[in-house]
């Protein structure tokens, strides 16, 4: 078989590119190691940025989108029970939509399914080979037999633990990395949100974060250490400290019910440099972690997706690399933003085991500040919803 680019992986980055590429023309195939099902069973991020979102527009996959998901104009940050609201409306003109990864993933997958494109799940031993000259090949076992696909470029979609980062030698990799002690346990129940915004908490005995995925179906999570297992946690047990993390009057109004999934995870900040090595890329998750505080990691895979694409797109309209020879630099820049930004929002809210009295002050110190200085309230804000990162360019070569 011979295709122009071979993307690994039907998380959101490859569909989403599979998606953006095809309707300029270039043909892809998508090759995903699991079933649909189980793509569509996980249950992750759940805040978009207005960048996000037009991309997801230009992929002719937003309708649902703007039908269903819901705009917030701000969020409430709670310090030992006391609640601010930063209004990013007000502050500086935007807002971010809630609106869950797997439904984006539903919606991305329809689409190409709609269009004929061809994706490949289950498939096993996926090999990259050749990508560092012109003709790189990618091969792979369905039911037991194996094949080859011959391409022009190969696009790693295929999340931290793929095998596109793990086939480039070790010396062509730098890799920063921060692991944190502690993870985050996540509820999804079929209630109504507790407030019509996020509250993201800072309390004594943790962190703590109501979130939703629709008027009647909430998301929550409690920082715990990272070794915790789900099967230590009942129900009632996740409520009672979900409860004692929030302010009296959230913790009044919080509606439990059973669960419907429940799960732990890690923290962890990671980025691999460079992104291209050429003529294999990588984007998302394949590339970088965030921790989940700042709600970056899906919106980073989706710009580094929207960079990608446009660089593939100008490499066959127009024969030109120049914007596959800036990929990986551009992408960076705005990367270690959203690092910085996760990274920051992660050190301010959580319980940090080596935390000692003046650590927890400044964390206060943080909070006041973010509350008395505009200044400081729009730079959250532009970081939050995404503004910050468009805005950054490249120096001149
Ligand atoms: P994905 O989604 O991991 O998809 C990669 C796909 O590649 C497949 N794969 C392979 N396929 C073929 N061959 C192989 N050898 C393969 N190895 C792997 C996998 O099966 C998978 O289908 O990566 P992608 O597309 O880069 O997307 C990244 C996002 O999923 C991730 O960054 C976000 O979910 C992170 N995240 C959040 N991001 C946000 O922007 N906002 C949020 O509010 C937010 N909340 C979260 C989050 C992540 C969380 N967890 C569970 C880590 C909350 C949580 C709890
Ligand atoms: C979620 O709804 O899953 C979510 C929201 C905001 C975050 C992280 C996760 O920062």
């Amino acid at each position: 078989m011979r295709t122009q680019v071979v993307i690994i992986g039907a998380g959101p980055a490859g569909l989403l590119l599979g998606r953006l590429l095809e309707l300029q023309g270039i043909e892809t195939v998508i090759l995903e190691r699991k079933s649909r099902d189980y793509v569509l069973g996980r249950i992750r991020a759940g805040v978009l940025e207005e960048g996000t979102v037009e991309l997801l527009e230009r992929a002719g996959a937003a309708q649902r989108l703007h039908a269903e998901g819901l705009v917030h104009g701000g969020v409430e940050l709670s310090f030992g029970g006391e609640r601010h609201r930063f209004d990013f409306k007000k502050l500086i003109g935007r807002t971010v939509t809630v609106y869950g990864q797997t439904e984006v993933t539903h919606d991305l997958m329809d689409a190409r399914d709609a269009s004929g494109a061809h994706s490949i799940y289950e498939v096993d031993d996926v090999s990259l080979h050749g990508f560092d000259g012109a003709s790189p090949t990618v091969r792979y076992v369905k039911d037991g037999v194996g094949h080859e696909i011959a391409c022009d470029f190969i696009a790693g979609c295929d999340g931290f633990h793929g095998v596109s980062r793990a086939s480039v030698p070790a010396t062509a990799l730098t890799t920063y990395e921060r692991a944190y002690p502690f993870g985050w346990l996540g509820v999804l129940v079929e209630k109504p949100p507790v407030s019509d915004e996020l509250i993201y908490a800072n309390h004594e005995r943790g962190f703590a974060l109501c979130s939703q995925r629709s008027h009647t179906r909430s998301r929550y999570y409690v920082q715990v250490p990272v070794e915790e297992r789900v099967q230590d946690w009942s129900d009632d047990r996740f409520w009672d400290e979900l409860r004692q993390r929030l302010d009296p009057e959230t913790a009044e109004r919080l509606q439990t019910g059973p669960s419907i999934e429940k799960s732990v995870a890690p923290l962890r900040s990671f980025v691999a440099e460079p992104l291209r090595f050429g003529r294999l890329f990588l984007a998302g998750d394949a590339a970088h972690i965030v921790p989940p505080t700042g709600a970056k990691g899906l919106n980073l895979a989706v710009h580094d997706v929207g960079l990608l694409a446009n660089a593939l797109i100008e490499f066959y309209r127009e024969r030109s690399e120049t914007g596959i020879a800036h990929y990986s630099a551009r992408a960076l820049l705005h990367i270690w933003n959203a690092e910085r930004f996760s990274w920051w929002m992660t050190s301010i809210l959580h319980r940090l085991p080596e935390l000692d009295d003046f650590g927890r002050r400044l964390q206060r110190a943080e909070f006041d500040h973010l509350r008395q200085s505009d200044a400081a309230a729009s730079a959250f804000a532009e970081n939050y919803t995404g503004k910050a990162g468009s805005r950054l360019q490249l120096g001149p070569a």
